[in-house]
């Protein structure tokens, strides 16, 4: 059976691909889930579609990208948030065995279906404001069999919403207490055992390690990543978010797909983050929920030509928040990114973190046919509403939602 093709016409689009064009008389075309044409709607080619869709002169962009969340996790740590808002560090109530090891003992007693039924919020969330595609990472469970359990709800909650969902493992987020003195013997389980078993499984788009002081080295994340890349599995890593430990020069070298958090990174990892075509994720909220005071290189990454992302880190420590409008907000305030950056930022930007470049995040032939359309007089409201969502229509795969859409 042909595929659908579809003209969405009387559009005012932002494409967010490599021209990056504001087009204020445009029309798409799509074919079954792909887009095929974006142009002027006056130089439409000259077919016939099987249907027609006039969006009134209203904004449009590539669906957004949340390249970068821990969503899936049981129970809160806002007691913890109180503590840090008494003046206690977030480092300090992790060597005191709470923060991260908190939401294990929390995961690890919680079942497959309770950790569904409390992200699935989180996630609808999300959608509610036109993302279709997200990250998902693992590292609260911490075990081998709690980090599937984490990895296979990830899966799940793609199944239940119009989302698609990519899976990384982060496994090496934090010393599990089983591992107590041990780091070592516990990157080497994860790199031999782990890995492949959960790679084997289908549960794995990406691996991921926690590179700081109060978690794993360079030279233990080096060995994940030769473990990750001998079964072809590709790699991130959560870099210089408290220190500088050289992390995303050697995630550079081994060709990550992004470095994230940045806060301590300088011109260097600027330039080798670019060099390498590894994205530089910024998280402006966990910077702002840790009142950190130390920014990410934005103006040295922008003069390398760094592709900077915006996520939205959604974990119950460091950022418990579900709006990644709400990121771009505080990308642009808080870390100086532009409007028009903190678009790329969620959008072409971020599917290159996600390995996805050129399939999504661009209105553009050949990606994937997943836009918004917005109630905005201008696409630069998008990173300037503070808690107001401007959705009006979410299309995925060509296909109009009528959920979260109030009406289609
Ligand atoms: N950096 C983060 O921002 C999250 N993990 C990480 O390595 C925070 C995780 C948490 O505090 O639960
Ligand atoms: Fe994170």
């Amino acid at each position: 059976m042909a595929e659908t093709l579809r003209l969405w016409r009387h559009a005012r689009l932002a494409t967010c691909d490599a021209a990056a064009r504001r087009i204020e008389r445009g029309a798409l075309l799509t074919r079954g889930a792909r887009i095929e044409w974006v142009g002027e709607e006056q130089a439409l080619p000259a077919v016939t579609p099987d249907e027609s869709h006039d969006l009134g002169g209203a904004w449009v962009t590539p669906a957004l990208i949340d390249c970068h969340t821990h969503l899936v996790f049981a129970g809160n740590r806002a007691a913890e948030y109180a503590e840090r808002l008494r003046g206690r560090s977030y480092a300090d109530i992790a060597r005191a065995g709470g923060g991260i090891l908190s939401s294990v003992r929390a995961l690890r007693a919680a079942s497959e279906q309770q950790l569904f039924d409390e992200s699935a919020p989180r996630l609808a969330a999300f959608l509610a404001e036109g993302v279709t595609t997200i990250e998902i990472k693992s590292g609260y469970g911490l075990t081998l069999e709690d980090e599937a359990k984490m990895l296979r709800v990830a899966r799940e909650l793609g199944r239940a919403f119009p989302v698609t969902v990519r899976t990384t493992l982060l496994a090496a987020h934090t010393v599990p207490p089983e591992y107590q003195g041990r780091a070592d013997d516990y990157i080497d389980a994860v790199a031999r055992e782990w890995l492949p078993a959960l790679a084997h499984a289908g549960l794995v788009d990406a691996v991921d390690v926690f590179c700081e002081g109060i978690a794993f080295s360079v030279a233990q994340a080096e060995r994940l990543f030769a473990a990750a890349r001998a079964l072809g599995v590709p790699v991130k890593m959560h870099a210089e978010q408290l220190s500088n430990l050289g992390g995303s020069l050697a995630a550079a070298r081994l060709g990550a797909l992004s470095c994230d958090h940045l806060e301590y990174a300088g011109e260097a990892e600027a330039a080798a983050l670019a060099a390498a075509g590894s994205a530089a994720v910024l998280l402006p909220v966990a910077f702002y929920c840790l009142a950190d005071t130390h920014k990410p290189p934005v103006a040295a990454l922008r003069s390398a030509g760094a592709a900077i992302a915006v996520a939205s880190d959604c974990n119950p420590g460091s950022a418990p928040g579900t709006s990644l409008l709400t990121a771009m907000s505080m990308a642009t305030r808080l870390f100086g990114l532009t409007a028009e950056e903190a678009l790329l930022g969620v959008t072409r930007h971020a599917a290159q973190a996600l390995g996805l470049a050129g399939q999504r995040g661009a209105l553009a032939p050949g990606a994937a046919a997943d836009f918004v359309v917005w109630n905005v007089g201008a696409v630069e409201e998008l990173g300037y509403w503070i808690g107001f969502n401007p959705r009006r229509t979410v299309v995925r795969a060509a296909e109009v939602q009528r959920w979260p859409n109030q009406k289609s």
